[in-house]
């Protein structure tokens, strides 16, 4: 059986020390469930030391994520209020093991979601749109792992900044983007690769994070997953995320 209390206490040490462990599945099988559940209980720590779940991340919705990883289904995780960096923050590459960056599209939500939900139902319950970064460092040596290792991490989830909000009613299913380090572009994409649509991340979201935690709550955000794979961060970088018709999004690696 998997002791997933001390599981849950490895990895939030990890994260909170920001210090690389072993693949749990190079030790013994971690089912997919179990997995969810070391996340859970990890989560729940943090959440007991004064954080507050502020939504979801999706990931491995596109391919370029899937192909870099290595790991083809799609995960959920859980964002807190600690992990928010305002736009334009400096973030402290030393709070981190190996972070690495990646372009999403955020929703917020003004109602409550969850279930079996068609786009447009998911839809009716966003209150805006913005881009959005995403920061994840997985906890694990040399950013390597299988599915159950990755979902007990919180799917990688270690930060994230959101852009100004946009409406939620306009076309956003093929919105061109540039990731830029240093005023050069590195990661060039569209947000059509997150799922063909990223309103269907938002319906995986409804389905598998909103069945889990009961629902998703009115005020909180989803990112819909990385469109593009990620790039690896160095102190002194500045990176910016510019999407069509919704603007840009911004932050420095300080040391
Ligand atoms: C896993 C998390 C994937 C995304 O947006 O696809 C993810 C990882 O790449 O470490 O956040
Ligand atoms: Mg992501």
């Amino acid at each position: 059986m998997t002791d997933i209390q001390t599981y849950a206490e490895v990895v939030d040490e990890a994260a909170r020390t920001a210090s690389a462990i072993p693949q749990f599945t190079s030790s013994g099988p971690l089912s997919v469930a179990d997995a969810y559940a070391v996340q859970a209980a990890s989560i729940e720590r943090r959440l007991k030391r004064g954080e507050k779940l502020v939504g979801v991340k999706m990931g491995l919705t596109s391919r370029a994520k899937m192909k870099q990883v290595n790991v083809d289904e799609v995960v959920w995780g859980r964002l807190t209020d600690a992990m928010r960096l305002e736009e334009g923050a400096s973030l402290s590459k030393r709070r981190f093991v190996h972070p690495r960056i990646e372009p999403e599209l955020a929703f917020l939500l003004k109602a409550p979601l969850t279930g079996e939900v068609t786009a447009a139902e998911a839809m009716a319950a966003v209150a805006a749109i913005a881009p959005a970064m995403e920061i994840i460092d997985s906890r694990y040596q040399n950013f390597k792992f299988a599915l159950p290792d990755v979902i007990a991490d919180n799917s990688s989830s270690s930060g994230f900044v959101v852009g100004d909000w946009s409406s939620p009613t306009q076309d956003f299913s093929n919105l061109g983007l540039v990731m830029e380090v240093d005023g050069r572009p590195v990661e060039i994409g569209s947000t059509a690769a997150i799922l063909g649509n990223p309103s269907r991340s938002l319906v995986a979201a409804a389905r598998l994070a909103g069945a889990a935690l009961g629902r998703l709550e009115a005020g909180w955000i989803i990112l819909a997953g990385g469109a593009t794979a990620a790039h690896s961060l160095k102190v002194g970088e500045r990176v910016r995320l510019t999407m069509q018709n919704l603007g840009s999004v911004s932050i420095r690696v300080a040391e």
